[in-house]
């Protein structure tokens, strides 16, 4: 019988998860699963970051060396940023419309948002999003652009700062062009031998993922202790949601009608990583996972894809942006309506862009960086901890689906850029590959 593919085991994984979370609620196990399942989640999550870094070093430099070009460099860089803001600008005008229509914040009854005020406004995690955010905003107005050049490599890469390894990789590649080739083959065959080393870690670790995926869910769901309020706020979900499956929809167009491989195969092989990003919400954790699978699963050559995929992960996030654009104005229709002007909806649209390349690709980042969003329209800061309380409770569940097309959109715009440069060949997936059944 063939073995059961990964995002099958991973599917199950979830399913079982959330039925054991939902379990251990009614039998009053929280305890037992935050001590003694958890943790298993929490150790998939720093294996997946400990490789990230040293994947995206090797992949980087060892594909810049092999592209042999350094005009191709700056070709790739201009496509990949000029792709990346096209989506996001198309996410955030989806976002804007649906939630313009629906209207999902105006009549919402005064009791209600009572009752959201008095639970949320002084919750632990709204005043950390609150600081967190004025520490992005007291930042100097370039502070992005030089905190991509590292002062120190080791606390770079220590620190996990992606731009910063992205930019101290990508100048390595460059050098490694510019000096005698006999000179350069020592080192670039060092990062392809831990490219290939990174790469078999991740089928290692990925063995572990559908158990992992169990203690995640069921964390995820044990968390939950407010049905009544998440139904109030279904509506605001639920134009989220609509949101990012029309975001989706988006990316399967790119996909069929500019490399013209079929979406529907587009979706399965990249499905595990998609699995993963709404299992952990996080695309920096997910990102080994999502290069393995555009590399080894849809054909896109190593040096297009360990370049697009890490900026991707730390600037383009598309499932974000759509909901910070949602997010701002259902807050405005419940509690600032006198906000909701065109002007107002034009300032979200740029600073929903800037403030997705801002956001990290960590849980909750979007969060952060909607205060950002809303200040720049002029929001009241006294409202500020109301407004991010109303959006609070459904946060988590939104972010595991805006952190999935957050990884899709990467992935699709890594295929049509190594399209573009002739760099996306047919895949060739060890057999092994789905099953991980032989590493
Ligand atoms: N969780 C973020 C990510 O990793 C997205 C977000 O917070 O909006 O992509």
């Amino acid at each position: 019988m063939k073995k059961l593919a990964l995002h099958w085991k991973i599917i199950i994984g979830m399913i079982l998860g959330i039925i054991f979370g939902f379990i251990m609620n009614s039998v009053g196990g929280k305890d037992f699963v935050s001590d003694w399942i958890s943790p298993f989640g929490t150790i998939f999550i720093n294996l997946l970051k400990l490789i990230a870094v040293p994947l995206i070093l090797a992949s980087l430099i060892k594909g810049i060396s092999d592209l042999k070009d350094i005009s191709k460099i700056k070709t790739m860089g201009l496509r990949t940023i000029g792709i990346y803001i096209m989506t996001t600008l198309v996410a955030i005008i989806i976002g804007l419309s649906i939630v313009n229509t629906i209207k999902p914040g105006e009549g919402m009854p005064q009791n209600t948002i009572e009752k959201i005020k008095l639970k949320y406004e002084n919750d632990a995690g709204v005043a950390d999003k609150l600081t967190k955010a004025s520490a992005q905003k007291d930042a100097g107005p370039l502070q992005a652009l030089v905190d991509i050049f590292p002062s120190n490599i080791f606390k770079a890469l220590g620190d996990a700062k992606m731009l910063q390894v992205i930019f101290f990789a990508l100048f390595v590649g460059i050098c490694l062009l510019l000096i005698p080739e006999e000179k350069a083959k020592p080192l670039v065959n060092f990062f392809d031998s831990l490219n290939e080393v990174v790469m078999k870690m991740v089928d290692l670790i990925m063995l572990f993922a559908p158990y992992a995926v169990f203690a995640l869910m069921a964390n995820v769901i044990i968390a939950f202790d407010d049905t009544e309020i998440l139904i109030k706020l279904l509506n605001y979900a639920l134009c989220v949601v609509a949101g990012l499956i029309l975001m989706i929809g988006f990316y399967l167009l790119l996909v069929s009608f500019y490399t013209k491989k079929s979406p529907l195969w587009f979706l399965k092989e990249i499905s595990p990583a998609q699995l993963l990003a709404f299992s952990t919400s996080s695309s920096a954790a997910t990102l080994p996972v999502t290069m393995e699978r555009v590399e080894e699963h849809i054909g896109v050559d190593k040096e297009v894809s360990g370049f697009v995929l890490p900026v991707g992960a730390t600037v383009n996030m598309d499932g974000t942006s759509l909901y910070q654009g949602i997010a701002a104005v259902f807050i405005m229709q419940v509690i600032w309506p006198e906000g909701l002007t065109f002007t107002n909806q034009l300032v979200i649209i740029a600073t929903a862009l800037l403030a997705s390349i801002g956001s990290a690709a960590v849980p909750s980042a979007g969060m952060v960086m909607l205060v950002i969003v809303l200040e720049s329209i002029g929001f009241p800061a006294e409202l500020l901890p109301i407004g991010l309380a109303l959006i609070f409770a459904v946060d988590r569940p939104l972010d595991m689906c805006r952190t999935v097309v957050n990884v899709t959109g990467d992935a699709t715009v890594s295929m049509m850029v190594a399209k573009s440069l002739g760099k996306l060949h047919e895949p060739q997936p060890k057999e092994w590959d789905d099953n991980y059944e032989k590493v």
